[in-house]
């Protein structure tokens, strides 16, 4: 096997270094304000053009190949529904054979593998689990808007504890799905794949650059990598699409009573520490359909 050119990836430290180049451009009919289509461009902005993307049917899927058009700059493949971690594998390691045949130069060129909350969350969940067994460098981003959102909004494995969804309707009477918790795929992959190099949370838009910077550490630390993104779906969640980037952060938590001594569960940033959310009645969660010009 020849030896490979390995490219080092260098931390974004400020907006003024985000790279310029478009890598996934106009040509797709998401909605608007959609952050899964944030995630989609962030993560090839932050990988560049040496780059080849496998995704599963889904929302980035369907709306980002409508007949004859793409938004992909890059190479880019459609797979099967619950086939993320499958067809990263499989891209490897095509990619791998061709270089050790001396077909193609040997050089890094990035794989990386998109699948939904459904598509890799549920069912193509033991394909990760098999991608993170490999000695492959591959990079799975899940992007997960907590639903099946492409099939008219239905709950999954992801769907936050008793959201209202097609599966899920309000009304006296409660499905099983409207009362369990949200899995934890991230955390549940990293305790159980010391193979996997790397495992990340984030955030497309918040906090800014963080989600390009893990894109980039995990393309740099190579081997299987895996990436969780958080994303407000304006469709999905009924809300207006100017308010994706402000769901995306972690809320605070609740006000304690007074007197009582707590910790905090969430490690809040610098600006919602100093800032908070602007007044409850500016938080996004607190405005009615009418105020947001909704119907
Ligand atoms: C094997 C299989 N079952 C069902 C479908 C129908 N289907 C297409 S997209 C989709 C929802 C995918 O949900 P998710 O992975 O969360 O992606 P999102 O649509 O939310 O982007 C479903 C059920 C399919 N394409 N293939
Ligand atoms: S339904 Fe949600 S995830 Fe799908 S394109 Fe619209 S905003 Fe994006
Ligand atoms: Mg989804």
């Amino acid at each position: 096997m020849p030896k490979q050119e390995t490219v080092t990836y260098d931390r974004i430290k400020g907006v003024k270094q985000i790279p310029l180049e478009e890598l996934y451009t106009s040509g797709h009919r998401t909605c608007q304000g959609c952050e899964s289509a944030m995630v989609m461009r962030d993560f090839i902005k932050a990988a560049g053009p040496r780059t080849v993307v496998t995704g599963s049917t889904g929302c980035m899927y369907v709306a980002n190949t409508s007949y004859m058009t793409t938004p992909w700059i890059v190479p880019w493949m459609h797979t099967q529904l619950g086939a993320g971690g499958s067809s990263a594998v499989g891209m490897a390691a095509g990619l791998r054979a061709l270089m050790r045949k001396h077909k193609i130069a040997p050089e890094q060129i990035n794989v990386i593998s998109f699948c939904g909350d459904l598509g890799g969350g549920d069912m193509g969940l033991s394909g990760i689990s098999g991608a993170l067994q490999t000695d492959y460098d591959l990079l799975i981003v899940l992007y997960d808007n907590e639903s099946a959102a492409n099939t008219d909004i239905q709950a999954t494995g992801m769907t936050t504890y008793g959201a209202q969804t097609t599966f899920t309707p309000p009304g006296k009477k409660h499905r099983i799905m409207q009362r369990r918790w949200k899995k934890n795929v991230a955390g549940m992959l990293a305790v159980g794949h010391p193979t996997c190099r790397y495992v990340a949370t984030a955030c497309a838009t918040f906090p800014p650059l963080d989600f390009l910077n893990k894109v980039r550490k995990a393309l740099a630390v190579g081997g299987p990598t895996f990436i969780h993104s958080f994303d407000p779906c304006p469709k999905g969640w009924d809300y207006h699409p100017r308010y994706s980037h402000e769901l995306g952060p972690p809320r605070p938590p609740p006000a304690a009573p007074r007197g009582t001594r707590t910790r905090r569960a969430v490690t809040l940033s610098r600006a919602h520490r100093t800032k908070g959310w602007g007044g409850a009645a500016r938080h996004p969660w607190g405005w009615t359909r009418a105020q947001d010009g909704i119907g």
